[in-house]
């Protein structure tokens, strides 16, 4: 029955809100996800949606760098490379927001907290210290620029961070919350530690979160594995895991 004006008031309310539901349900796209089709509520654009490209810098995937230094498999964190380079072409196709972040200290090392400087020279691989690909983990050096086949594209915001996670110390939240994003699809190294660190803080800020199981990569296999199961425990505990080929298809 067509909405009219001399129906009375409460019918005409009803229909316009079961025209709403509809409009509503009709718009929804997910993608296949685990432990639950992706996003929540299947409100998945490009102007809500952020794709977050983490610490791809040639100290985490490159020779000589922060992570082969420390005596690990590059094979394992350069794996995530090409499916990355994948989802990148397809977000930006369609207009998806695309930033990346890069861990890295100050020249003069002013936020480097001494116990991580510690931890790193233990291990072989000081935190400031010279190495094959100029001073480790430090700014404007070449082992902490992101690696040439993914270099960020002209407006793609390029975060600076301290720490692991994306949104200590950095304006990461001011900038999605001016551009109204509610949805973060993650990718980059490693998935246990900065990955991680990254998914968990957003989710805390409200943020639906989705990590593409392979663009990403850990320095342990094990860890890669048991950092995938942790997001997907008690229902989607930190959001979703899927995949680079679903998250194409999805949004193409
Ligand atoms: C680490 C990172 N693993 N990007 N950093 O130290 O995960």
């Amino acid at each position: 029955m067509p909405l009219n004006e001399t129906q009375p008031p409460k019918l005409q309310a009803s229909f316009r809100a079961s025209k709403e539901l509809s409009r509503l349900t009709m718009n929804q796209s997910y993608v296949e996800a685990d432990p639950y089709r992706w996003p929540y509520n299947g409100d998945l654009r490009p102007e809500n949606t952020l794709f977050l490209v983490i610490d791809m810098q040639i100290d985490f995937c490159g020779e000589g760098g922060y992570v082969d230094k420390m005596g690990y498999d590059l094979s394992l964190t350069r794996a995530p490379i090409q499916p990355i380079q994948n989802v990148l072409a397809a977000a930006r196709k369609r207009g998806f927001h695309v930033m990346h972040t890069r861990e890295g200290h100050r020249p003069d090392l002013a936020d480097l907290p001494e116990n991580k400087r510690w931890r790193s020279r233990r291990i072989g691989a000081g935190i400031g210290d010279p190495g094959p690909c100029g001073r480790i983990l430090t700014r404007g050096e070449p082992g902490w620029e992101i690696i040439p086949e993914l270099a960020p594209q002209e407006g793609e915001a390029v975060i600076d961070k301290p720490g692991k996670g994306s949104f200590y110390a950095t304006d990461l939240d001011l900038l999605l919350r001016q551009k109204g994003i509610a949805n973060i699809v993650l990718a980059g190294i490693t998935t246990d530690v900065c990955v991680h660190t990254t998914m968990r803080e957003a989710n805390d800020r409200g943020y639906e979160c989705l990590l593409l199981s392979d663009c990403t990569g850990a320095t342990e296999y094990q860890n890669y594995l048991a950092a995938l199961e942790m997001i997907k425990m008690q229902g989607g505990v930190f959001g979703a895991v899927s995949n680079s080929k679903l998250f194409i298809s999805a949004i193409a």
